[in-house]
This record gives structure tokens, sequence and C-alpha cells, in this order.
């Protein structure tokens, strides 16, 4: 069984290196939040089952294959031949700052199926599920499936880890809370940026980030785990609360940070560490992240994991 089973919308992705409308070349790769941190697993030596579903076409070939090379087991991954695998465009845009385009609606991973993902978890029920809130926003089909991915885990005692990922191109934060709120009695570990945990939380909660953390650990979540970028991250669970500042790096690209951290937090909490040694793992592998260009290629081995405190300069033989 694996240990952990996530699922999501992985597309063929497109990085340029300059504003898109003056052309030029472009890099071919694939991005999805899911598989992102799928991959971050399985470089970290832990078995990962991706079940999300691509087109039948080149890009979803792409998709499949790099997971694949990656160790990710994709045998509950479907193919749809009705629709195509959706597209995303990173568009460098300023050293610091980089734009994202979406060519997904209608897309095969839009309508993943929810007996495709109970395929999925039933065939070999994971110690962990993994979802993101992007999944929900994509349609209603994802959506059911993602809810009933959730109700499997509660039958076989599966861990819940859920990244909030607001996608605010894709979906309202209203439409959002509505089906976070719903989502919360799942979660055991809760990710999420600092200004998405209202989303998680009734209309009227507090202000204090400290006093929603606690309304969420009331709720049966065991950990609430907050990032804060360049300031790196806290965690919250009943003993109180642990932070940590982010690790130094020189930050060339920031996209798939948080997937990155999550790969690293999760890893360290299947190797049964302590909340500190989570934390201090995450923020390593997201800083690993913002140092090399990429979604995932960054994303280190459990072996390179010490690189990171070398000194500048350092030559390793
Ligand atoms: P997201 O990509 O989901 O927006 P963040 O930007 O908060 O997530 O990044 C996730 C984690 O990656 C942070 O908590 C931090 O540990 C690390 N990180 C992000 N930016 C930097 C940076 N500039 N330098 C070092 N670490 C960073
Ligand atoms: O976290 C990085 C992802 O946001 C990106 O690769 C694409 O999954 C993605 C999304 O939907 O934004």
């Amino acid at each position: 069984a694996p240990d952990v089973l996530t699922f999501g919308e992985t597309m063929l992705a497109l990085r340029g290196s300059g504003p898109l409308k003056l052309g030029g070349a472009m890099q071919v790769s694939v991005a999805g939040a899911e598989s992102n941190v799928a991959i971050g697993l399985g470089r970290l030596g832990h078995r990962v089952r991706w079940a999300g579903a691509v087109g039948e076409d080149e890009a979803g070939e792409l998709v499949l294959r790099t997971l694949r090379a990656e160790g990710v087991d994709v045998s509950g991954a479907s193919r749809d031949a009705e629709a195509p695998t959706g597209l995303i465009l990173f568009e460098p845009r300023l050293p610091e700052v980089t734009r994202v385009h979406y060519y997904r609606s209608g897309s095969a991973g839009s309508r993943l199926k929810a007996c495709a993902v109970e395929a999925a978890f039933t065939a070999a029920p994971p110690k962990a599920l993994h979802l993101t809130g992007i999944t929900p926003a994509l349609g209603s089909a994802p959506r059911c499936a993602a809810r009933r991915a959730l109700s499997l885990a509660r039958e076989h005692s599966t861990l819940v880890c859920l990244d909030v990922n607001f996608r605010s191109r894709l979906w309202s934060s209203e439409e959002a809370a509505s089906v976070l709120r719903e989502w919360m009695p799942y979660v055991d570990v809760l990710i999420a940026s600092d200004d998405e945990l209202p989303l998680c939380l009734p209309a009227d909660a507090p202000r204090d980030l400290g006093e929603q953390a606690k309304l969420l650990l009331d709720l049966g979540i065991g950990e609430v785990v907050v990032k804060y970028g360049a300031d790196g991250a806290a965690v919250h669970t009943a003993e109180g609360e642990l932070r940590s500042p982010a690790r130094t790096v020189q930050a060339v690209d920031p996209v798939g940070a948080g997937d990155a951290f999550v790969a690293g937090y999760l890893s360290a909490l299947l190797d049964g560490e302590d909340a500190a040694a989570r934390l201090d793992r995450a923020v390593t592998t997201g800083a690993f992240a913002v140092a090399s260009r990429g979604d995932w290629e960054g994303a280190p081995t459990r072996a390179e994991l010490p690189l990171l405190g070398a000194a500048s300069g350092t030559v390793v033989r």
C-alpha cells in the first residue's frame, strides 16, 4: 500500500523567459500542486500514488511519463478520451514576479470521476491522503471525487492532509469557503498561508490568527500549519505554537515552494518526527524549491537535504 495517495489536475507546463507577448522559446514540463507534492515525497523515499486524470494525448503521456520517472505510482491514474490535458503557461515578468495563465476549462483533470478515485483508494488504502483546495475549484466532478476520498479516508482511518491553495482565478472566496468549511471535520493536518485560514472558518471568525488556529483545533484538526513565505512557517497544535524562520537561499522562482513545503512536512510526519522536525524539513524543502526554476525540478532527495546548509562556494566532489 502507498504511504500517500494524492490526486488533482496536472497540466502541461510551458515556461518562458520574459514577456509572453514577445514570443520566443519556452521550456516544456508538467505542473500541478498535488503531483508536485507527490514528486517531492517520492524523492524523499516515500511510496506515493497519484490518481488524477489526463487526456489521451501527448501532453498526458508527458505527465504520466514524468511521474513514473520520479517513482510515483500512476497505476490509478485515468485517461479521458473526450477531453485534453490542461495547459499552464508561466510568464516570468520580473525577477520575483511570475504570471500564470491557465488553459484548463473542460480539461480531462476537471472531469475527474469519483469512481476513479474510489478505485485508486480501495485498491490499497494509503496511510495518508493529500488533497488541495484547487481540485474542488475545477468543477463538480472533481469536487465530488475529492469529497468521496474524504469519506473513504474516514472509513479507513487514513490521515488527511489538506493544503488550502486558494486560487482566485478558479473560484470566489465565498465558493471556496462553502466547500472548505464543510471539509474541515475530515482534516487532520491543515496547511495554509496566513490569509487563507478564514476560508476554513465561519464568516464571523475572529481576525487574530492565533484565535483562528485555536478554533480549527477545536474542530478536531490535529495540526494547523501556517506558511509565511520568506518569513518561514508555524505549526499550531494542542501543545501550542511552534515557529520556524525560512532557510536562507537566493530566491530564483517562488512557484512550487508551498508544495515542496508540504512534501517535507508530510515526509517527516510519516517518519514519526516531532513537530519541530516536521517544520524543519518543510522549510528546507520549501527553500530548495524557491532556489531552483520550475515547480518540482529542484526537489531534494533525502541525501541532498544537508546541502542547503553548506557554505557558499562549496563544491561537492
Ligand atoms: P506558497 O508557494 O504556497 O505561496 P509560501 O510562499 O508561503 O507558499 O512558501 C512555502 C514555504 O517555502 C515557506 O513557508 C518557506 O519555508 C519557504 N519559502 C518561501 N519563500 C522563501 C524564500 N524567499 N526563501 C526561503 N524560503 C522560502
Ligand atoms: O503550486 C504550484 C501550482 O500552483 C502550479 O504548478 C499549478 O496546480 C497548479 C494550479 O492549479 O495553480
